[in-house]
């Protein structure tokens, strides 16, 4: 896998302070300073399923689509990109010529970040950074959609009209991968999952307040699904085939097939 140029990344101490009880989760400048180190310590998996990408794009990115110059590309969405770490290993892996992706996110100051560090990165491949809604775009014809760590923050009555606007656009043969924070139905296995998930954030160096902060500003702003719901939205809105490739305590990846 090719190098990319670090960033400069803050240590995430966003939480170690107390704050003010009602202050909610929001993905600003403050985050984004910091947000590699948060994700990295945070999210069990997450290098694992970023690596994973590219080898999904091989197999299943067959050059579908046409680029502005009539050129055949394969055309990847990668919705909720953050700083794109998922556009960079992705661009990481191919030739410019072969790939176009759109990376789009709600927060100005993560696709402001994203855009610096994609075209210092990889100036040569078609990546182009949107600030928008995925709920309000309109997706063109695609390969692969990656949902990584996005959907949950949607309100969960929106949830279902993304997933059909992102089965409408893929290709025959295309696939759509949705990594996720998940609960657990039963409530014994989900109390199991969720203190093993704070052992895993105290491994990472973070605090009991920073702990406690950071679950108390998620709440109401991300909002888990269960694995079987997740499955079952996915059958809902066209999907036949789909399948978990990766679990790790609460979060999971889905990979589904069009
Ligand atoms: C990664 N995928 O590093 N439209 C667009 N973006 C949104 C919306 C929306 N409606 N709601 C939230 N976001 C990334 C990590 S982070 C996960 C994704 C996390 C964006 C939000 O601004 C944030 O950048 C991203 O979804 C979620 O592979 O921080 O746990």
């Amino acid at each position: 896998m090719s190098q990319s140029k670090p960033a400069t990344v803050k240590h995430d101490t966003l939480f170690t302070t107390p704050l003010d009880k009602a202050a909610r989760f929001s993905f600003d400048e403050q985050v984004v300073a910091c947000f590699p180190d948060m994700i990295r310590r945070s999210v069990p998996g997450y290098g694992q399923v970023l690596a994973m990408l590219p080898i999904f794009a091989r197999r299943h990115c067959k050059y579908r689509q046409q680029d502005d110059n009539g050129q055949r590309v394969s055309r990847i969405y990668d919705l909720g990109c953050s700083l794109g770490a998922a556009s960079m290993t992705l661009a990481g892996e191919f030739e410019s010529q072969d790939l176009q992706i759109k990376a789009i996110d709600i927060s100005p100051a993560m696709t402001t970040e994203a855009t610096t560090l994609l075209e210092d990165n990889y100036p040569e491949h078609d990546i182009e950074v949107m600030t928008a809604d995925i709920r309000d775009i309109e997706l063109e014809p695609c390969d692969m959609v990656i949902l990584n760590l996005t959907l949950q923050f949607l309100p969960a009555a929106d949830r279902v009209a993304v997933l059909e606007k992102i089965y409408a656009a893929l290709s025959e043969g295309g696939i759509l991968v949705v990594t996720e924070k998940t609960h657990a139905f039963d409530e014994q296995y989900d109390a199991w999952l969720v203190e093993r998930y704070y052992d895993f954030k105290r491994a990472n160096g973070y605090t009991e307040m920073e702990i406690s902060g950071k679950r108390n500003a998620l709440e109401n702003v991300l909002i888990t699904d269960t694995l079987a719901q997740h499955h079952t939205r996915l059958s809902d809105v066209g999907f036949q085939r789909h399948l978990t490739w990766f679990q790790f305590l609460n979060f999971v990846s889905i990979v589904a097939f069009k």
